[in-house]
C-alpha cells in the first residue's frame, strides 16, 4: 500500500541528509553551467566532498540553448579529452571544429556529477560569502523563491574550504568579494573574439582570493576578457583547469 505520509517523510528526511552532508564540504561551487558542472565531477572524482549550488530549477546554465536557440554546440579539438573523459559523443565539422548536441552535453555533465558524488543543490541562490582572517570560508545561502517573492527570510551559512565563482557571465561570487572585502577588481567582460577569449578564459582561471577560485565565463568577467558564443571548449578545460589548482591547494594543505 502507497502511503503518503511515507512518502513525505522519505523526501524530507533524505533531503535533510543530504542538506547537513553537504553545507561542510571540501569545495562549494556557485553555479551549475558547463565550467561548475566540470569543475565539480574531476574534484568529486579526486576524492573531494563537493557541494554544487544552482540558483535556478535545472542544472546546464548556458548549455541547453546552444547557439541562438539551435541546441548544438561547438567544442574545439583541445577540449575532445574532456568530451571522451565524460562519454559525450561529437561529429567533426572540420579539423578544429566539433559538433556536440547540446542537450547530451548538458545531460551527461549533470549525470557524471552527481554519480560521481556531488552534492547537488538546485533552487539555492548564493547571496553572500563569509569571510574570516582574510579568507572566504564560506557562503550565505538562501532558496531561490525567497528571492524571487521579496519575501523577508533569512539565510542561513555553509562552510567550505575552497568556494569557485562558476556563476558566468555575471561572476556574482567575485562581485561580492569585489564590493564588500576590496582587494579584488571586475574588469567586466569585453567584446565578442572567441579565439582570444577561450584561450584566456583557460589560462586565467584561477585563486582571484584567498579561498576564492574562478572558473568559465567568470574569469572573463574578472579579467576584462572577450567573449566568445557558443563554443564550449573553453568552459570545459577552464572548468577541468579549477579542479586541478583546488586539488593542488587543498592537497599541500593537508600535507603541510
Ligand atoms: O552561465 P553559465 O552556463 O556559466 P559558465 O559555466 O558557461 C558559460 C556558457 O554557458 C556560455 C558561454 C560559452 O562560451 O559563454 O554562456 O561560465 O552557468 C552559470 C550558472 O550559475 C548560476 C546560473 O543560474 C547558471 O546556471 N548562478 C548565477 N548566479 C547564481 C547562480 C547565484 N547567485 N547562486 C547560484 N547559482
Amino acid at each position: 500500500m502507497i502511503d503518503e505520509i511515507k512518502i513525505t517523510k522519505a523526501i524530507a528526511s533524505s533531503f535533510m541528509d543530504k542538506f547537513l552532508k553537504g553545507i561542510e564540504c571540501d569545495v562549494a561551487i556557485v553555479g551549475a553551467g558547463p565550467s561548475g558542472l566540470t569543475a565539480s565531477y574531476y574534484l568529486a572524482r579526486s576524492g573531494f566532498k563537493v557541494s554544487i549550488f544552482e540558483k535556478k530549477l535545472s542544472l546546464g546554465g548556458g548549455i541547453w540553448g546552444g547557439g541562438m536557440m539551435f541546441n548544438q554546440v561547438v567544442v574545439q579539438k583541445s577540449a575532445l579529452d574532456v568530451l571522451d573523459e565524460f562519454g559525450i559523443s561529437y561529429e567533426e565539422f572540420d579539423e578544429n571544429h566539433y559538433i556536440v548536441d547540446a542537450i547530451e552535453l548538458a545531460g551527461t555533465l549533470i549525470y557524471k556529477a552527481v554519480k560521481a558524488g556531488v552534492s547537488v543543490f538546485n533552487l539555492t541562490t548564493v547571496e553572500d560569502v563569509m569571510i574570516k582572517n582574510g579568507r572566504i570560508s564560506g557562503l550565505v545561502i538562501n532558496w531561490s523563491a525567497v528571492e524571487m517573492s521579496g519575501l523577508h527570510v533569512d539565510p542561513m551559512t555553509i562552510s567550505a574550504k575552497a568556494v569557485v565563482d562558476a556563476t558566468g557571465h555575471d561572476a556574482v561570487v567575485c562581485r561580492l568579494v569585489a564590493k564588500k572585502a576590496g582587494r579584488l577588481e571586475i574588469k567586466g567582460e569585453r567584446f565578442m573574439h572567441a579565439e582570444e577569449g577561450e584561450k584566456g578564459v583557460v589560462e586565467r582561471t584561477s585563486e582571484v582570493f584567498p579561498g576564492l577560485f574562478v572558473t568559465g565565463m567568470a574569469v572573463a568577467a574578472v579579467y576584462g576578457l572577450p567573449r566568445m558564443g557558443p563554443i564550449f571548449g573553453g568552459m570545459l578545460l577552464s572548468g577541468k583547469r579549477v579542479a586541478e589548482l583546488i586539488s593542488e591547494k587543498l592537497k599541500g594543505k593537508a600535507r603541510s
